[in-house]
């Protein structure tokens, strides 16, 4: 369970408890999409890069390889080899991102598999169906997350929808949990807060949501189209209504400086593909700002890509050949950037924490503005 260990201003320093260990917040959650890491990290790596938490989705393990087989291999720890915790998202946002030909119905979402087409229905007694068969550490709750801008009465209705959605996914949790064969009876849920870029619905929603006493609260719906004012905004309006004794998760967000504006304003757990992504297209995260790492100004530069970092791959190889792999599109450049993007957020975070920990996360937020976000 979260205890709040000190708080300045609205940001958080805290832990979580899980049964797969303990939580130092805020933290970073690697994603893991289909139980692996893009760019060829296994968890070894994981471990290497300072990961606490890992975040697969329910939507991909569900179509491949079926969530049925990764029960019958006892789990999602145990298949890929995982002893920490790991965080599953329901599928709702995926379903709504990747899916083709979707129809959204009270009782959850018929559309077609992106991978060979066929027909699937998903609702929230599906979603927390896969979440156990996965035996995730902690569930999310099945949403809709809606694009922005959208209309105040869709965004209005896709949230009532939400809250009922919530109910059902408590309710077949708590029967799933109680059964003999459940792998993680303690598996925990997470609700997600929506209604767009509308306060007053926003803020009814997460009223609605804390009623219903989950284990966290994530603000979802976010990062998806608005501007980062509105963003930031939206989470200052939340924040206030959010337990103070429960942890709190902003989905899919985002940049360094992203995360440190929503420490700032009172989250606690964050996760972005963002990092291993960006790092796939030669796009590195430093603590100088961002550098491309195909430039040709680092052919014969000899330096590590961020002098600051204490990653495999700043330790061990310099700028030119880093950029080499890159311009012959060998396979490692991808997982040396990949390790390298992860390190920094998550090292990022570790940084954060401490700043919190001596009183100095206000200089700290100071001196990151302006200079994680540049180009270098
Ligand atoms: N809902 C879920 N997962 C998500 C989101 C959401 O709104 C977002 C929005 N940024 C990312 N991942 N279930
Ligand atoms: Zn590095």
């Amino acid at each position: 369970m979260y205890r709040l260990i000190s708080k300045h201003g609205r940001a958080r320093r805290g832990e979580f408890k899980t049964v797969h260990g303990t939580i130092q917040t805020p933290v970073f959650m690697n994603v893991g999409t289909a139980a692996a890491i893009k760019g060829a990290l296994d968890t070894f790596d994981l471990k290497d890069i300072g990961c606490q938490v890992e975040l697969s989705n329910t939507y991909h393990l569900h179509l491949r390889p079926g969530d049925e087989v990764i029960r019958d291999m006892g789990g999602l720890h145990k298949f890929m080899n995982w002893d920490r915790p790991i965080l599953t998202d329901s599928g709702g946002f995926q379903v709504f991102s990747l899916a083709k030909l979707r129809n959204i119905k009270e009782e959850g979402v018929y559309f077609s598999s992106h991978i060979d087409g066929h027909k699937i229905f998903m609702g929230p007694e599906e979603s927390m169906r896969i979440q156990s068969n996965l035996a995730s550490t902690i569930a999310m709750a099945f949403d809709e997350c809606v694009e922005n801008p959208c209309e105040r009465q869709y965004a209005q209705d896709s949230a009532d929808m939400t809250v009922r959605w919530l109910k059902r996914c408590k309710d077949e949790l708590a029967r799933l949990n109680s059964l003999d064969n459940t792998i993680n009876k303690n598996q925990m849920l997470f609700g997600i807060n929506q209604g767009s870029t509308y306060r007053d619905i926003r803020i009814e929603h997460m009223k609605q949501i804390v009623d219903l006493d989950l284990n966290g609260y994530a603000i979802g719906g976010l990062a998806v189209g608005e501007s980062t004012e509105d963003m930031y905004n939206i989470i200052e309006a939340v924040e206030p209504y959010m337990p103070e004794d429960k942890p709190r998760y902003l989905m899919g967000v985002g940049t360094p400086i992203n995360i440190i504006e929503a420490v700032y304003r009172g989250v606690d757990f964050f996760d972005c593909v963002m990092p291993s992504r960006n790092a796939r297209h030669g796009t590195i995260f430093t603590s100088e700002g961002i550098l491309n790492i195909r430039n040709a100004k680092y052919e014969r530069d000899d330096r590590p890509v961020d002098p600051n970092c204490g990653c495999h791959t700043c330790r061990n190889f310099s700028r030119a050949y880093f950029r080499h792999l890159f311009k012959a599109n060998e396979m490692l450049a991808m997982r040396l950037a990949v390790i390298h993007n992860l390190y920094f957020y998550n090292n990022l975070m570790a940084e954060i924490r401490s700043a919190l920990d001596n009183g100095k996360f206000s200089e700290y937020r100071q001196s990151k503005l302006g200079v994680l976000d540049r180009h270098i």
